[in-house]
């Protein structure tokens, strides 16, 4: 059975979402940069191990990210699953997990990367927004694409109510994405992933209006 690790930072919904998609693996720990991630809760009230490695203890970038590949390298996970993590991880991390770790973003990457993103489609206008599960790589938010889902930006949303409305969607593809990974579905190809698996793909594409 394969192995995985979701890292997080808060509240830990996605994290939820993954826990309970009976996904064909095992979550082997939840690791939190912060002591008081609700998150935590939820995790080891279901019986995942629950690790703090609070990056205020440690000098400096470098240091906090050494001690937090030193931990995730400890559960040996297949997949790294990053679910609301919010620091920026050093080319060095990323390099020691390439090709075996996923982010969820809350926007349609490459539009919006960064913070805010819900302000940001706001403030530009969009029409459409979403999220997008990627492979993480060096250069923030822009690794090979894995799935998306878009919903409508309706004309009274504040950046809350399109946040809730994202969520939703974030909820929906992570765990599908973190699914064909986890069954070696998945190909990276320069920017593009590929998808090998029997039957119709199931639409990545959503709009839950009406
Ligand atoms: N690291 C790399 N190298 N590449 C990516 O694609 C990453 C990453 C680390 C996190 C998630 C993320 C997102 O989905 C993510 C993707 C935090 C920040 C940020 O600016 C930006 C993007 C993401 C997460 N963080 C501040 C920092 O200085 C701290 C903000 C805070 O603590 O509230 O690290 O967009
Ligand atoms: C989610 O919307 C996730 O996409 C976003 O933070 C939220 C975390 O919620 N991630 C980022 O903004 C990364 N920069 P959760 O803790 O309930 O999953």
């Amino acid at each position: 059975m394969k192995n995985y690790v979701i890292i997080i930072s808060g509240r830990g919904s996605n994290m939820e979402a993954l826990l309970t998609a009976n996904l064909p693996g095992r979550c082997a720990a939840v690791i939190s940069n912060r002591p008081a991630a609700a998150g935590l809760v939820y995790a080891a009230r279901q019986g995942v191990a629950t690790v703090v490695v609070d990056h205020k203890a440690y000098p400096d970038r470098a240091a906090f990210d050494a001690a937090l590949a030193a931990e995730v390298e400890r559960h040996q996970p297949d997949l790294v699953l990053l679910a609301g993590f919010m620091r920026i991880l050093s080319p060095a991390f990323v390099r020691r997990f390439a090709g075996r770790m996923l982010n969820i973003h809350p926007s349609l990457l490459p539009a919006f990367p960064g913070l805010r993103t819900h302000a940001q489609a706001l403030e530009n206008g969009v029409r459409l927004h979403g999220c997008t599960v990627h492979f993480v790589t060096p250069d923030l938010d822009t690794g090979p694409i894995v799935i998306q889902a878009a919903v409508p930006v309706l004309d009274d949303d504040t950046p809350e109510s399109l946040a809730a409305r994202v969520l939703a969607e974030e909820h929906r593809i992570y765990p599908q994405a973190a699914r064909w990974f986890l069954e070696g579905c998945l190909h990276v190809d320069g920017l593009c992933v590929r998808l090998s698996r029997p039957g119709p793909i199931p639409a990545a594409l959503s709009f839950p209006v009406g």
